[in-house]
């Protein structure tokens, strides 16, 4: 099928028969917040570019053999959070995803800066109280604030562990001293060093076990190498590749119930394409494994 069809910018560029809300098991939600980003900015473009790069996906998926559109993508309008207030977006974040969650939806949460990832998490753990978290991500972010900010990027995942969620953080390769000394101390999540991975099957058998029955699944696309995604605000140099990635996802899905998952970070380089491409084939991969099995005919 063509997918450039659709009048409505919505994920894969989907007729209305696959994008239905009433009827989607899986939903868009972008979210362009920028509010304290510190080192190269743009990632409230990474939305609209996920969203213009998916109308370019092979919608057939010839890893699973499926259509994953299938099972239905709905895409809610972009979500504007106000500036003014830091606690803003990510209360407005929680709000959509709670409600997205209360009608048996998947969540698929396209930032803007990783802040908001607070609000995603806070409402699926209302939820789901034995929930964890898979956090893949080159920085900690276990600051207990930055720059007087404990809404900052770089402190999301301390406001997470204040939930006393059980994190699991993958391809960290950049701390402060002041977030090693609280991570020794306090021990408040599973690191994996982006230094110690290899790639191997074992690896994301042995991450996926840190985890418990539920999960959200949150990737800052730093995480990756920067050959693989150079279009993000705060690079670091060996992260993790594509298939090693989709190889901890596959473990992630196959084991455990993800209910709902975020992507941030992405903020697009003019002209380079790749990026953005890229993060649109990962959030289809990710509605592909959770719907696997409901696919298969
Ligand atoms: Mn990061």
């Amino acid at each position: 099928m063509s997918n450039t069809s659709g009048s409505t910018l919505n994920f894969g560029g989907l007729p209305a028969e696959f994008s239905d809300w009433r009827t989607a098991r899986a939903v868009i939600i972008p979210v362009p917040y920028e509010g304290t980003t510190s080192y190269r900015s743009g990632t409230k473009e990474g939305p609209l570019a996920i969203l213009l790069a998916s109308r370019q996906l092979e919608l057939y998926d010839e890893e699973l053999s499926s259509e994953t559109y299938r099972v239905g993508i709905a895409t809610l309008p972009e979500l504007y959070p106000s500036r003014r207030d830091l606690q803003a977006p990510i209360a407005q974040t929680y709000q959509v995803v709670a409600d997205t969650l209360a009608h048996g939806k998947f969540p698929v949460v396209l930032g803007g800066e990783h802040s908001i990832s607070a609000g995603s998490i806070q409402a699926a753990h209302e939820k789901y109280p034995d929930l964890s978290v898979l956090q893949i991500d080159a920085h900690a972010d276990l600051r207990a604030a930055y720059d007087d900010t404990p809404q900052s990027h770089a402190s999301v995942m301390r406001r997470v562990c204040e939930f006393k969620v059980p994190v699991t953080q993958v391809g960290i390769r950049s701390l402060s001293a002041e977030e090693m000394a609280f991570w020794r101390k306090e021990n408040p999540s599973t690191i994996f060093w982006a230094r110690d991975l290899r790639g191997e099957a074992d690896e994301a058998r042995r991450i996926v076990a840190t985890l418990t029955p539920r999960v959200f699944l949150t990737i800052d696309v730093d995480g990756f190498d920067p050959s693989v995604i150079p279009a993000t605000g705060t690079p670091e140099p060996g992260g993790l590749g594509w298939y090693q990635v989709l190889q901890i996802l596959r473990e992630l899905f196959s084991q455990r119930e993800v209910v709902a998952a975020d992507l941030l970070e992405l903020a697009p380089i003019p002209g380079l394409i790749a990026p953005d491409f890229t993060c649109a084939k990962l959030i289809y991969k990710i509605i592909g494994y959770k719907f696997s099995a409901s696919l298969q005919h």
